[in-house]
């Protein structure tokens, strides 16, 4: 069949039909368009260029500035210790006086054992803040605002359905407020600043079962909960299987403006910044179970409750020599969602996480969190299965 082209939109049209048809002036609009587009997209390119050049000169900087950190671990020979900046920070980490080993065996380790929760249908939790000087670490100071007891803050146990009354009293120099991660309330009625001298209360109801941080949300948060400002409560499910041990893990860590032996260290917040911590504990004091080990009896059913209050580093949950039986992520108890013969569960800055193991063999298993670095820090005990002898670190 033959096909006659079209007289304007075949392909025989003539230079004299393109040069003469209506569209030419739609073309030229076109082409100026296209023209100032590639002009604009050509500027664009040279601001995001130059974006990057000053980000990879600020990349530089911050890595000359963490590799020229001088290291005052004593015995430890860290090669160039050089300041060349002002945006150097130093570490204290590890910091340690001659005594330290006696001094972790005359601490009296927090109590990690879950308390009992209260009878009836409301949990009257009374907290006090006061702005105390506590011990970190072995013959380390640190100028802390913190909860009656220390940092951190006394463990609260309630049972899923309870009523929570909560009474914060502020006794320290500055105003402070407290936030219960478990509590759905509007933030701005309750969680809001407490002057000093005076005190708040609120209640919620505790519907949802986990173990939660609870912390001061003052400004700056970040200093407020690094400087010792944390706790962890457990929301006890109705239809949980019983443990033989309940054990109470806040992990946590300090950036200190000094070494902390000769006076107390305070808040360092470039270092917070950084997120160099110079101590990373549970329950507020490094190692402190590795000198004093929590206990088990072999068969035992052990439950570890445990919170990251951070402020800004996350918990890699670990023990050595088992396998969680179960874990439960994120503090979710619904059973559908809990992990089984799992090695390692993070445990997020602001979140919590339970753990069941069951130990048959005697002997010495440290719990850590397994980003080592956080080890080398302080976070590391050990569970004591069968009561043998000796210690041991990891
Ligand atoms: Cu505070």
């Amino acid at each position: 069949m033959a096909v006659t082209p079209h007289p304007t939109t075949g392909s025989h049209r003539s230079r004299a039909d393109l040069e003469s048809s209506p569209s030419t002036p739609f073309f030229a609009v076109v082409s100026l368009l296209l023209g100032l587009l590639v002009g604009v997209l050509a500027l664009a390119a040279l601001g995001l260029w130059v974006q990057a050049r000053h980000a990879a000169d600020s990349a530089d900087r911050a890595a000359a500035s963490v590799n020229s950190a001088p290291n005052s671990m004593p015995g430890m020979d860290m090669g160039t210790t050089a300041n060349t900046g002002s945006a150097a920070l130093t570490s204290y980490a590890g910091a340690a006086p001659a005594n330290a080993d006696a001094l972790a065996v005359a601490h009296k380790p927090f109590p990690a054992a879950l308390p009992a929760a209260p009878a009836g249908d409301v949990a009257n939790v009374d907290l006090v803040l006061k702005d105390v000087t506590i011990d970190i670490a072995p013959g380390i100071k640190y100028a802390a605002w913190a909860w009656a007891g220390g940092a951190p803050g006394p463990v609260i146990h309630v049972r899923q359905g309870q009523l929570v009354h909560i009474t914060l009293t502020n006794a320290g120099a500055i105003p402070h407020s407290v936030d219960f991660h478990a509590a759905r309330v509007a933030p701005d009625k309750v969680f809001g600043d407490v002057m000093p001298g005076k005190s708040v209360s609120y209640t919620f109801r505790a519907n949802d079962p986990g173990v939660f941080m609870y912390h001061c949300g003052t400004k700056p948060v970040l200093m407020h909960i690094a400087n010792g400002m944390y706790g962890a409560i457990v929301v006890e499910p109705t239809d949980l299987p019983p443990a033989d041990k309940n054990y109470v893990l806040v992990a946590s860590e300090w950036y200190l403006s000094s070494d902390g032996m000769s006076k107390a260290a305070s808040f360092d917040m470039p270092k917070a910044h950084a997120r160099m911590a110079d101590w990373m504990t549970f329950n507020g004091y490094a190692g402190q179970y590795v000198k004093h080990p929590l206990t088990a009896d072999p068969g035992d059913l052990v439950r570890f409750w445990v919170v990251d209050a951070g402020p800004s580093i996350d918990t890699d949950f670990h023990i050595v020599g088992t396998v969680f039986d179960t874990a439960y992520p994120f503090g979710d108890m619904t059973p559908a969602r809990a992990l089984h013969g799992v090695q390692t569960v993070p445990v997020p800055a602001g979140g919590g996480g339970v753990f069941d193991v069951t130990i048959d063999e005697p002997g010495l298993y440290p719990f850590v969190s397994h980003a080592f670095a956080a080890v080398d820090q302080g976070q590391v005990g050990l569970l004591n299965v069968g009561n043998v002898k000796g210690t041991m670190s990891h």
